[in-house]
This record gives structure tokens, sequence and C-alpha cells, in this order.
């Protein structure tokens, strides 16, 4: 997590450029999580496999499942329509666990005022998007990013678009875990 902050949401802006506003409010990591309940990991992609943070997390977060994404114009396929999927805004009934071993990209999620948050991402971060956050992603104009996808149990990747994801039992777990501030 290089910077997170938030986001000009004008609708003439390209959304795979940074979207700063002119004074740009960053959010501090503990702050992101204060608002978002969005956890984030310093590990070295270099040495992933045997930093015991990583298996520790990993431990905690009951990973069973790990794979690779790849993101780019030449290496996934139908690109174009590929990362409009990724920038719906939707929700998932799981944590959405991201290591990026190469490239950036943007996360954006909305905070407990429905504000969109900005996470720019790069190599060495490990992101946890809880489930239930409203959420979308995008390449940013380097158009390449190469991510560890992981999941607790058989991997279920269905995003829950919005506004349909309003009333699913998910979504209010997570804005009650929000209001419990926990
Ligand atoms: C997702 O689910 O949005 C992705 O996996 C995006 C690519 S990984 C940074
Ligand atoms: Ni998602």
């Amino acid at each position: 997590m290089v910077q997170a902050w938030y986001m000009d949401t004008d609708e003439s802006l390209n959304c795979r450029e940074p979207c700063k506003p002119e004074n740009t409010v960053y959010v501090p990591q503990e702050e992101l999580y204060e608002k978002s309940g969005v956890e984030y990991f310093p590990i070295d992609a270099a040495t992933y496999d045997t930093n015991p943070d990583y298996t520790a997390i990993k431990k905690k977060k009951g990973i069973t499942y790990e794979d690779t994404i790849e993101v780019s114009r030449t290496t996934f396929p139908n690109y174009e329509e590929k990362i409009k999927i990724f920038f719906k805004e939707h929700i998932h009934a799981d944590e959405e666990i991201r290591f990026i071993e190469a490239g950036s990209g943007y996360f954006d999620v909305r905070d407990c005022d429905d504000k969109w948050i900005r996470i720019q991402v790069v190599k060495d971060d490990l992101i946890v998007l809880p489930a239930g956050i409203y959420h979308r992603f995008t390449p940013d104009t380097a158009d390449y990013i190469k991510a560890k996808r992981l999941f607790a149990g058989d991997p279920v990747w269905t995003p829950i678009d919005r506004p349909g994801a309003d009333d699913h039992s998910v979504r209010k777990d997570y804005l009650n875990r929000m209001a419990a501030g926990s």
C-alpha cells in the first residue's frame, strides 16, 4: 500500500489514472482499517514462502487455496471486458485476499460513510478486503499486475453487484461489524 486517498469520483476522469482531487486527503493505514476494515501487511515478494509473517497470516485466515492471476493485455483473455467486470462495484461472501507479486493497480473501497477510498497496491502488498465491503479493482495505466489469490475453502470469486447486494446478509453482517468497531 503505497498510498490510499479519497478519490475524485468525477465521471469524466479516466479511472485508470490516480483520480486524486486537487487537495488530496490521504488515508493512513490505521484509519483505513477503522473506516473500512481493510487489512494490509507488507511481505517481501522475493522471500514470501519462507516468511513466518506470511505463514501466520495464512494460518489465521484459514487459507487452503492459492493461485496466481496475471492481469495484462498479453496474458489475460478478453482484457478490456474483464477489467470492466473487476471495476463494477460489488461485494463477496468471503474475504478478498490478494498478495501483489509484481506490477500495480487500484482497489477502491467504500468507507463507512460510503465514500470511495482508492488504495494503490504494488509489489510486496498483501491486502485483505473484508467480506461484504463494497469494492472494485482496476489496473493502472501500466496495464500490469500479478497477484496471488488466497482463499479459505473452495474458491468462490462470484461478485454480488450493487445495489442488489444491499439486502444480502453478508452486507448486513459487515455493517454490523463496522458499527461494533470490530
Ligand atoms: C479481483 O478479484 O478483482 C482481482 O483478482 C483483480 C486482480 S488481482 C489484484
Ligand atoms: Ni472483488
